[in-house]
């Protein structure tokens, strides 16, 4: 038996128990669908540019249109993605719990793509346009250059979340409801580096949550996890619904 196949199995019973279950995941989540993460390194026509620094409302100010066509960049190669069976798991384990949750960081409509319902996307979603100066909602604009203008007279965005932006109320409402009430958080693919979901599985363990991280690589969070499946998204997800299951 492999170090992941028991862990799945530690996992599985610690679900088995719970029947209120949070699941959050980010960037290592779409990996397996072709979509790189945040902080790997990044396509040889950006590599000059640093995403903190386009992520950003000053980013923004400063030139538009070089934001504009990273966001169109990214947009043209995410509409060509598709979920995995990661994703598909993810979807089925909505139906195995009484309460189940799904608080994604990504902004790539995957989830939804695979059929999750119960979803939070808590840092926006970037086939969704807003204007920058004051939110209104625009239809998505043609494929332009540069950004168009909102009825307002503002220029167009992402409706993205950026750095230093706040996030929106109901999102965080619905997630700390959750994670105050959860019995399991599952946590995939993320580095933990960005706040507020960095924080969300020691909100969960304040609760008296259990924690199971799913990522190939230990991070901040791995130290207090109860059970750690080193594996991809693609690969435990699959395994652990067979598991529950079963
Ligand atoms: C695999 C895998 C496979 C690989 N399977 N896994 C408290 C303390 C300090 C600072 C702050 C704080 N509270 C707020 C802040 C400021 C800031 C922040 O957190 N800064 C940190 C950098 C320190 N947060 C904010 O500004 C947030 N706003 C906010 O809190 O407002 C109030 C406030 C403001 C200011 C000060 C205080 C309070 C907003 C955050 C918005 C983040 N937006 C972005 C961009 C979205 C749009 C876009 O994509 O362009 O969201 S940034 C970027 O990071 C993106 C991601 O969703 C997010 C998280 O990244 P993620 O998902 O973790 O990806 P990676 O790449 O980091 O990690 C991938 C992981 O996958 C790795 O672990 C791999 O090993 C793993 N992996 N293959 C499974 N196959």
């Amino acid at each position: 038996m492999t170090d992941v196949t028991a862990c799945i199995e530690r996992a599985a019973r610690l679900l088995r128990k719970s029947s209120n279950v949070v699941v959050t995941t980010g960037a290592g989540m779409s990996k397996e669908s072709g979509i790189p993460t945040f902080r790997d390194a990044p396509n040889a026509l950006w590599k000059d540019y640093d995403p903190q620094q386009l992520a950003t409302r000053e980013g923004f100010r400063r030139d538009p249109a070089l934001v504009w066509r990273w966001y169109a960049d990214r947009r043209a190669m995410i509409a060509g993605a598709r979920p995995h069976a990661g994703h598909m798991a993810l979807a089925e384990m909505e139906s195995m719990f009484a309460r189940f949750i799904l608080i994604t960081q990504n902004i790539d409509n995957l989830h939804r793509s695979a059929g999750s319902t119960n979803l939070v996307e808590l840092h926006g979603n970037i086939f969704r346009f807003k204007c920058f100066d004051n939110d209104h909602p625009v239809e998505a604009p043609e494929a332009v250059d540069e950004p168009p203008t909102c009825a307002c007279g503002s220029l167009v965005r992402p409706a993205v979340v950026w750095f230093g932006e706040i996030l929106d109320d109901s999102d965080l409402a619905r997630s700390f409801e959750a994670l105050e009430s959860c019995h399991a958080i599952i946590v995939v693919g993320t580095s933990g580096l960005v706040y507020p979901a960095a924080g969300f599985a020691a909100a969960a363990r304040s609760a008296g949550a259990a924690i199971v991280e799913i990522n190939p690589e230990e991070t901040t969070l791995t130290a207090q996890a109860d059970v750690f499946v080193p594996s991809t998204a693609g690969s435990a997800l699959p395994m652990l619904v067979e598991r529950l299951r079963g």
